[in-house]
């Protein structure tokens, strides 16, 4: 088995949208060997030129664990390519199943490099807003098992920021809405991220730490979604509403 063959098989099913059979069932990789072909799928990315912008954590709460029928916390990388404007169309047809999800995102000031505990990580953090991350696994149906979403970058599509606030606004226990046409079609509260966002912060550092990942000042942390995904249609407007973080919306054409 080779795991740039198994990169490529991952990173031609996202360029052209179609979806593709688990790895996992024809091949038998570790968790170790996922990540390595996350790098080298998004390897590929770098060479047609998108820029590394951040990291996602996934997995980090029970709402999502328990849809997807995983266990485990996992990261996957952020590119320029995938940050969606506020207010701006995306196009279903760029997608194979996308769904979305309420999500915190920090602003990093200062690099990290290393494991940063909870006592020292606003230090590196610029500020804090309500985001909306688009998922859309690679795999058929949507179903994968932890390696699989680990190769496939963790399910990363497309990311929106909403309006940035100072790094000491309290996030430990907003109420989050994801909000369809309308409709809040999921609710719940920032706590349920690690019992507290800012742990998501903590979590990236030492996932990045242990595989040689630097967080760039700059660069962007997703905290993890605090419910559900929920599908998206053509026509919806599709909006995430933090309490004093304020709302994020777009729509799907
Ligand atoms: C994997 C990505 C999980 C989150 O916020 O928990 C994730 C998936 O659900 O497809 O982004
Ligand atoms: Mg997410």
């Amino acid at each position: 088995m080779n795991l740039k063959n198994l990169a490529k098989i991952v990173d031609d099913a996202a360029l052209n949208a179609k979806p593709i059979a688990q790895l996992s069932l024809d091949n038998q990789f570790s968790e170790k060997e996922a990540y390595e072909i996350q790098a080298n799928s998004i390897a590929r990315r770098y060479n047609r030129g998108e820029k590394l912008v951040g990291v996602k954590l996934g997995f980090t709460s029970k709402a999502k664990m328990e849809q997807m029928g995983v266990h485990d916390m996992i990261w996957g990388r952020l590119t320029d390519k995938m940050l969606v404007g506020r207010n701006t169309n995306i196009l279903l047809e760029k997608f194979i199943h996308p769904r979305a999800e309420p999500e915190i995102c920090f602003l990093v000031k200062k690099e990290i490099n290393k494991e940063v505990s909870m006592d020292e990580v606003k230090e590196y953090i610029y500020g804090v807003a309500g985001a909306i991350e688009i998922i859309d696994s690679r795999y058929q149906n949507f179903k994968f098992s932890l390696e699989d979403v680990i190769a496939d970058n963790c399910s990363s599509a497309g990311f929106v920021i909403g309006k940035w606030h100072n790094v000491d606004t309290p996030i430990e226990d907003l109420k989050m809405d994801l909000i369809v046409n309308d409709e809040v079609v999921q609710s719940g509260s920032s706590k349920a991220i690690l019992g507290n966002p800012w742990e998501s912060v903590v979590a990236a550092s030492r996932l990045c730490a242990q595989y040689g990942q630097v967080i760039k000042a700059g660069n962007y942390i997703m905290a993890g979604a605090a419910t559900s995904a929920v599908y998206l249609e053509k026509n919806q407007t599709v909006k995430v509403e933090v309490d004093t973080l304020g709302s994020i919306q777009f729509t799907v054409q």
